[in-house]
């Protein structure tokens, strides 16, 4: 009972999550992407986080982050805006100014899991905006009981499923729709469970698999540039499954071109900018 990605995320997704802008759209109608992480050491992956929410057509995308983590992520995307947050409880200028801004957060890459990271988490968890939640944020809510987390997106590779679900990642692969459609209902909300063979599945919903992808996608970074890719999806009024779905899709044809036009070894999640940005606009 798996839908293969080819004749859904194609057809009604990506009409969905592509259709046409108004010539007199503004940015306002397309959302504002929150991305919070990047603690030391990992400043990159909110990076690629940040700008493939860009790529995708996000109307405006925040970053908050590690004050070290700000010039850097400026110089490298002007257009992001980026609050430095060191302590959650930061007043009118703090992230719950950006959080009230948001109209969905992406949360996880390069969280890592310290007290700051962890506090970051909970505020975003609180903030009653859709969520993505990826990489450090699924490890958190592998620590805790499960939850119904309705509106949210969860993207674990199999290693942060096998936490999620107290299991091995052997047992993961060697299943993966039945632990989709396992997280999917624990949690109550869409999961993408990434890998070759990627099942995107959400209560009461035709679980998907993604056609596309290749592995030269098996290099650090690449789940980053897909949390990004949802998000800015949502942002733009996607269902979380559809933009979960349209999302996996997106990313894994983005890194199927990259690959056409340099091979898979040494491919790099920053090689798929361009890629994306020519996927959500069909026909160009
Ligand atoms: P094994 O070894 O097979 O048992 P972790 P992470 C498994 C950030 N990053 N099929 C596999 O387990 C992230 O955002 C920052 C099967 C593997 O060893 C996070 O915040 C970057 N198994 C943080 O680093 C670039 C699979 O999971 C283990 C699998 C840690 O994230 C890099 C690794 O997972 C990175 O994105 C598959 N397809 N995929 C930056 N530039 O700032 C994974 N596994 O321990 O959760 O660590 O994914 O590296
Ligand atoms: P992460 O492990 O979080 O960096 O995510 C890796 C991303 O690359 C996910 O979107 C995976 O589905 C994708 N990926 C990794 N390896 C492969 C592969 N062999 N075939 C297709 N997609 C892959
Ligand atoms: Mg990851």
């Amino acid at each position: 009972d798996l839908e293969p990605a080819a004749r859904v995320a194609r057809a009604d997704a990506l009409s969905s999550c592509f259709a046409p802008r108004p010539h007199d759209a503004h940015k306002g109608h397309f959302g504002h992407v929150l991305c919070i992480g990047g603690d030391r050491g990992y400043g990159g992956a909110l990076a690629l986080c940040t700008e493939a929410a860009h790529r995708v057509g996000a109307g405006l995308v925040s970053a908050a982050t590690r004050a070290e983590h700000v010039p850097v992520l400026l110089a490298r995307r002007p257009e992001t805006m980026v609050r430095a947050i060191e302590d959650v409880d930061g007043g009118s200028d703090g992230l719950s100014a950006l959080l009230d801004k948001a109209s969905v957060i992406a949360i996880g890459p390069g969280l890592g899991g310290s007290e700051w990271s962890l506090s970051l988490l909970h505020a975003a968890m609180d903030a009653g905006k859709p969520l993505v939640l990826d990489a450090d944020a699924l490890n958190a809510l592998a620590r805790r009981d499960a939850e119904a987390l309705r509106d949210a997106v969860l993207t674990p590779h199999p290693g942060e499923a096998a936490r999620l679900l107290g299991t091995t990642t052997d047992a993961i692969a060697a299943d993966r729709l039945r632990h989709a459609r396992q997280l999917a209902a624990r949690f109550d909300c869409a999961v993408v469970l990434k890998g070759a063979g990627t099942v995107v599945a959400a209560p009461g919903q035709v679980p998907i698999l993604i056609d596309a992808g290749n592995p030269g996608m098996a290099t650090g970074g690449m789940g980053d540039v897909l949390t990004g890719v949802i998000a800015g999806l949502i942002a733009q009024g996607a269902a979380p499954f559809d933009a979960a779905a349209c999302g996996a899709l997106l990313h894994a044809v983005a890194a199927d071109r990259a690959a056409r036009d340099g091979g898979e070894r040494g491919l790099l999640p920053s090689d798929l900018f361009a890629n994306l940005r020519r996927s959500a606009n069909p026909g160009a």
